[in-house]
């Protein structure tokens, strides 16, 4: 059984919570109390992962740390369609590569903006993280509107999502908790709405099913 090192607010977590969902895979839940306990750095759970950052699995034995990283592993282990994380194709894999280091990038804007906001993560400049994040968002927005121009839904060119969407779709509809509105971004507000239609989506606080 896999074990998910969890936090109920945090979007990382819920990018392993989500996935874990839509390929239906049985999974338990080890709490970690992010805020205000700060259980992340805590010397049991840095003795895991000495990142000190959620999410964390255990699958089989196997420690994988990093959002990302972890939807690579449970797409390549537990998806028998290979369609979450397609690896046939060299050219798609590379778009997938992509829109993962593009959602990593997101931590220190749009999640660190949110955080700042809602669990006092007051140690960044709120400012820059905006900043940086709307900038972010306009190329994710026009990025999204060409593609839907040129008939794909979702991040990469392939009719169905892959991991990349589930990657990037919390920290960008959670933006609005750190005072990020989504308002001027039309074609990223039809792409959250795609990705919350996604057969057996999940929802967490924050993020309404559609
Ligand atoms: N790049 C990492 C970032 C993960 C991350 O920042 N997680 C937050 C919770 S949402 C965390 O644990 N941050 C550590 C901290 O705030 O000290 C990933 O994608 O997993």
């Amino acid at each position: 059984m896999i074990e998910l090192y969890d936090y109920e607010l945090s979007s990382d977590a819920y990018k392993a919570r989500l996935l874990l969902a839509l390929l239906g895979v049985a999974w338990t839940q080890r709490y970690v109390e992010y805020y205000p306990r700060r259980q992340h750095r805590a010397p049991e759970f840095l003795a895991l992962s000495p990142r000190g950052e959620l999410p964390v699995i255990v699958d089989d034995g196997t420690i994988v740390d990093d959002a990302q990283n972890v939807l690579v592993h449970l797409a390549s282990r537990h998806d028998p369609t290979g369609r979450w994380y397609p690896q046939n194709d060299a050219g798609l894999t590379s778009q997938v590569s992509t829109w993962l280091a593009f959602a990593a990038a997101l931590t220190p804007t749009a999640s660190a903006a949110r955080l700042h906001d809602g669990l006092l993560y007051h140690h960044i400049d709120v400012d820059e993280a905006r900043r940086g994040a709307h900038e972010q968002l306009a190329v994710l927005d026009e990025h999204l509107w060409f593609n839907e121009d040129a008939g794909w839904s979702w991040l990469c060119t392939v009719d169905q999502p892959t991991i990349a969407d589930i990657a990037c779709f919390p920290d960008v509809i959670l933006a609005e908790e750190g005072g990020i509105e989504l308002r001027t971004y039309p074609a990223i507000r039809r792409w959250t709405d795609r990705v919350k239609a996604i057969p057996g989506f999940i929802a967490m606080p924050g993020i309404f099913p559609a």
